[in-house]
């Protein structure tokens, strides 16, 4: 059996190699993808994270961290990317201005793309005109942005009035997720759509949002 307690070791310590064997072990003894990365590479990071707040680890280990928790998610993506047959209409999603966190936001791409909706991804420190821009280009029927840092409040509260404000405002519904943000500063202050705390509820929210069954 994959040790997934060493796996968890191995992305908080960054050793990347021995991070992708042992998944590749799990994998092979058909481990469902997505438990994997909730209940052992996300635990890893937010380790990294409480770690980094004590100052005990800096920039680069939390760095090298993040690379093998990307290496080890690089693995699993074929196993949950099967692309579905039928379109639910295209979300564009990136993260906020300021902020360059994107594995959070890749995860929510994955899942929607499994799920049936065309994804457009406008990457990371996207200013709020780009998402404005990105949604009218690609006739996006939802914005997701992705927030990590609570200095980003700014950036999404801006975007999102600058969603709202546009001339496809009635029409695009949005939503925001990520560490830092609460659905009451999301939905009460910001005026967005919805707010998801994680990638699965993210999914959820925008299916609610578009009248599709849950
Ligand atoms: Co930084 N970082 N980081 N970081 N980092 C955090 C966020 C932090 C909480 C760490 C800490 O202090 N405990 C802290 C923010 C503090 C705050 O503002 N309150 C922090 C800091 C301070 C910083 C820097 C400022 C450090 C510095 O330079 N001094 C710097 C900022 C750079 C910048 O963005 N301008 C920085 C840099 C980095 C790295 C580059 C080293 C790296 C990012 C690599 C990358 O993304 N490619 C990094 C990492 C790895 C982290 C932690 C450890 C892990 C983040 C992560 O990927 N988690 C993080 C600590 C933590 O989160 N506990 C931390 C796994 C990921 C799957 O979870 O992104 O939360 P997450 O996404 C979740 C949900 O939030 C939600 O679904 C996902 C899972 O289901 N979700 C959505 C996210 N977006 C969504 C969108 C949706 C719906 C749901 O709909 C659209």
């Amino acid at each position: 059996m994959a040790d997934l307690e060493a796996l968890k070791q191995a992305v908080i310590s960054g050793q990347r190699k021995k991070a992708m064997d042992i998944t590749h072990k799990a994998i092979s003894e058909a481990i469902d993808p997505e438990s994997l990365i909730n209940s052992t590479l996300i635990p890893a990071l937010r380790v990294v994270g409480d770690r980094f707040e004590k100052k005990e680890i800096f920039v680069p280990e939390m760095m090298i961290a993040a690379k093998s928790m990307e290496a080890c998610m690089d693995l699993l993506k074929p196993l949950m990317s099967k692309e579905s047959d039928r379109s639910l209409g295209t979300v564009v999603i990136g993260t906020v201005f300021g902020d360059l966190h994107d594995i959070g936001k890749n995860l929510v791409k994955l899942l929607l793309k499994s799920t049936g909706f065309n994804t457009v991804d406008l990457g990371e420190n996207v200013p709020a005109q780009k998402f404005v821009d990105g949604a009218k280009a690609h006739h996006a029927v939802v914005v997701g942005l992705s927030s990590l840092l609570t200095t980003g409040d700014l950036y999404v509260e801006q975007t999102v009035k600058a969603l709202k404000s546009s001339d496809i405002g009635s029409e695009i519904k949005v939503i925001c997720g990520g560490a830092a943000l609460t659905q009451k500063f999301v939905e009460e202050k910001c005026g967005a759509d919805a707010y998801a705390k994680d990638a699965a509820s993210g999914v959820r929210e925008i299916k609610r949002l578009l009248g599709i069954p849950i």
